[in-house]
């Protein structure tokens, strides 16, 4: 391959290091006007009166809104397929308020500071209500936080249950009754955020022929305007939205987060309007990771096989439920993908508390399950007295083995059989265990203050959802033999405009450059549903490279044409015909253009899959633990992916080197604590301690040499994968270091130090 495999030129990078005008915010607006929103300062009340006049007649406020100015409208604020899978349980404004963040009103202004100035004289009276923010006690509690029957799609609302999952296959009781070994634990992971650098940004305005324009740094436009249309209330066809360039998304742009507010503001003002969330409002307003409380039940023969995998899910959805329903499928799916077991189970539920609102974030859902799996599979291999990477080894999906929950358990919905037909963890876990000098580490006894452990971890994730994402593209021929490549996939910083360009070119036989790619534009480019679930490579990739064969199909069929002979072929950017009779491309398209056979040489193609190969991760992590202090270091992550075919190694190894970062985050210094009315604490940088290049472990990341016969040029994600695996390969360390196991993330100091002082008094 040509292409493939290569480490080509970003197809945005020049403009972004030149910080060429790229971003939503890029652009200059005339008679802009600036929206901020009031949020509830309560975490769970009605709101018996707002008085807007204060607010509405200061100098420079164009317009106030407060739910009295839309109709009670349900819908989802999560940018899934239609149907949504997801409970409809929120209202652009309601008279309720359900968290301390949520919507009470939003004010367009001339300036900024007029709009803050305007929030200030509003004046609202709420009548509180018991607040729940413990799922336990949601579910058994009085009070209902979603109590209006117009709501749609809740499981079970007087039980404060957004939604629900059960399946089995065989029989757990039974099977684990009679297992050698069983193990059982429950873990729990916290609330953390995407902090992408880029905050959710949007522009709205009329264009000449009174349609909507909203630019946005989203994840999903199509989504976008679909919610934005049936919420406002207008046509489709009166909806552009347009997509540029993204600093960051992670899920958290899987979000109609706030395109309705300025929809909402343009469409009454006939004015362009802007917003743009501050960090504060990112950490409390935006979506959060949903925390789970996960207890697994493994049990093992005496060959230290699994027999049987149960799991119980309770994920804290917050107020709101847009992603209820398919993280916690996530969290099931993958834990139950990794390891054969003939016995499968697992429950579930998603509660309403009056805390922050869950949402897509990176691994969407599989880091919660794999801190806990990893955990009890490391406490297994102790107890069974085997090394905890043979112990994985023997227990993992092979190739060809069907993975039944794949049919049982799709996202939101039934699923379809999958069968694995790659699958390289097991070279992962071979090289890792090199690379990270797992033999030596692991013999040799700490003593001293500064205790050094190492730990593993395995996890997986998919490529796509199957049956569901679809990707579209189109590309057209230009004289001079380039092409323009418009495609609906959403780039939000990964670099697949960049991996669509090098398929397309792979194709056609040209160089990247000859790649114009343009994403994307719900008017110029064919429909996606955009990017998230891993699927962009995979998914949209396979669409790019149906639409670049189709188009040389017709380069070929004008080339035969033109030169005369039906039996010329391709060679390079000619069409040759064994007699010396040869035609360049650019002469073919030059033709096509203007001489014989007029016509645009070009191709369409979609593709939706119903596969969705799961990449694989092994992570190997080596800490040292102060045992003066209790606090933990990452000395060095290996981590060894089995992504199929890499389209563009450095880009790949981008998605790793960002993934490793986010989930050391969740292992050791972020969460959002909360005052006991639920007012959220830390709302900057300084208190909420994301991994920065000074925090970083000595990183050492690898590929497998692999290939997945369904993906395009055998590729399958790498987007997602990086953020499963360092979590419980940290806390494997931590106990290999000090025999303290972690089950509850982060990591506290104060934890390890009371763990290693009764450990000393035993
Ligand atoms: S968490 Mo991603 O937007 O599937």
């Amino acid at each position: 391959m040509k292409v493939i495999g290569k480490d080509t030129q970003r197809v945005d990078g020049q403009a972004l290091v030149k910080g060429n005008p790229v971003f939503a915010d890029d652009i200059k607006l005339n008679n802009l006007l600036h929206v901020k929103i009031l949020h509830s300062p309560v975490a769970h009340a009605k709101i018996i009166s707002i008085d807007v006049s204060k607010a509405q007649t200061l100098e420079g406020v164009e317009s106030v809104f407060t739910h009295k100015d839309f109709n009670p409208h349900y819908y989802t604020t999560a940018g899934q397929g239609y149907p949504e899978p997801g409970p409809r349980d929120m209202r652009i404004l309601d008279s309720k308020v359900r968290f301390v963040g949520d919507r009470v009103a939003f004010v367009a202004a001339e300036t900024l500071e007029i709009a803050e100035q305007a929030l200030s004289l509003i004046e609202v009276e709420y009548e509180e209500l018991p607040c729940l923010f413990d799922m336990e006690e949601a579910m058994t509690s009085d009070v209902i936080i979603h109590s209006n029957p117009d709501k749609t799609g809740l499981h079970d609302a007087a039980h404060n249950v957004a939604a629900h999952l059960d399946a089995e296959i065989g029989d757990v009781d039974k099977t684990l009754e009679s297992s050698k070994f069983v193990f059982e634990g429950t873990y729990s992971t916290p609330f953390v955020q995407m902090a992408s650098i880029e905050p959710h940004i949007s522009l709205t305005w009329l264009d000449e022929n009174n349609r909507l324009v909203i630019r946005t740094s989203t994840q999903v436009p199509f989504h976008v305007r679909r919610i934005v249309a049936e919420v406002m209330g207008i046509p489709v066809s009166k909806i552009r939205v347009i997509k540029p360039r993204l600093g960051g998304g992670f899920g958290g742009k899987q979000e109609i987060l706030n395109e309705e507010l300025v929809a909402a503001v343009t469409l009454k003002t006939g004015r362009p309007a802007r917003i743009e969330y501050t960090r504060a409002e990112e950490l409390f307003a935006a979506r959060l990771r949903h925390p789970e409380l996960v207890s697994f039940r493994l049990g093992f023969d005496e060959n230290q096989m699994l027999t049987a995998i149960d799991l119980n899910i309770l994920e804290n959805c917050g107020a709101y439920g847009p992603h209820a329903l398919t993280v916690m499928s996530v969290t099931a799916q993958k834990a139950l993908s990794m390891y054969k077991a003939p016995s499968i189970r697992v429950n579930g539920d998603g509660v309403y508390t009056n805390l922050p609102i869950g949402g897509a974030y990176r691994g969407y859902g599989a880091p919660q399950a794999f801190f806990p799996l990893e955990s009890l599979m490391d406490e297994a291999a102790e107890t069974m007295g085997i090394d905890p990477i043979e112990l994985r080894l023997k227990n993992v999906f092979k190739v060809g083995d069907d993975i039944p929950i794949a049919k049982i358990l799709g996202e939101g919905r039934e699923g379809f059989p999958m069968v694995l037909y790659s699958t390289e963890i097991e070279a992962c876990l071979e090289e890792g265990r090199i690379l990270s000098d797992w033999e030596r580490l692991r013999s040799e006894p700490g003593n001293g203050r500064y205790r050094r452990g190492i730990g593993v971890a395995v996890a997986g994730q998919g490529s796509g959802i199957p049956g569901i994402d679809m990707g579209a593209a189109f590309i057209k021929m230009n004289e001079d033999a380039s092409f323009n490549l418009q495609v609906g996939a959403t780039d939000l910083g990964t670099g697949s405009d960049t991996a669509l360009a090098q398929i397309a070119a792979e194709v056609l036989g040209v160089s990247v450059d000859k790649i114009i790619v343009y994403s994307s534009d719900t008017d110029m480019t064919p429909f996606d549903t955009g990017a998230y679930a891993s699927s962009t490579t995979y998914i949209s990739g396979s669409a790019v490279k149906k639409a670049a064969e189709n188009c040389k199909t017709m380069i070929l069929e004008q080339g035969r044409l033109l030169l005369g002979n039906e039996t010329a072929e391709i060679d390079g950017t000619f069409v040759k015909d064994g007699n010396g009779q040869s035609i360049s491309f650019e002469d073919i398209c030059i033709k096509s253009f203007y001489t014989e056979e007029q016509k645009q040489i070009m191709g369409t193609a979609s593709h939706l899959s119903y596969d969705s190969p799961p990449p694989f991760n092994a992570t190997f992590a080596e800490v040292e633990v102060d045992t003066l202090t209790g606090t933990v270091r990452v000395i060095k992550i290996v981590s060894v992916t089995d992504a199929g075919q890499i389209i563009n190694p450095k880009m790949a190894e981008g998605q790793i080197e960002g993934g490793i970062p986010q989930a050391l985050g969740m292992a050791l210094s972020e969460f959002m604590p909360f005052d006991d009315k639920g007012g959220p604490i830390n709302l900057d940088f300084n208190s909420y301690h994301i991994y920065t290049a000074r925090d970083m472990p000595e990183l050492i990341v690898r590929f497998a040499d692999s290939h997945e016969p369904t993906g395009p040029y055998g590729a399958k994600a790498v987007a997602e994968i990086p953020i499963n695996a360092p979590a419980p390969a940290v806390t494997n360390a931590v106990y290999n270091a000090v025999g303290v196991r972690i089950k509850h993330l982060p990591i506290r100091p104060e934890e390890i130090l009371g763990a290693i002082s009764r450990n000393r008094a035993n």
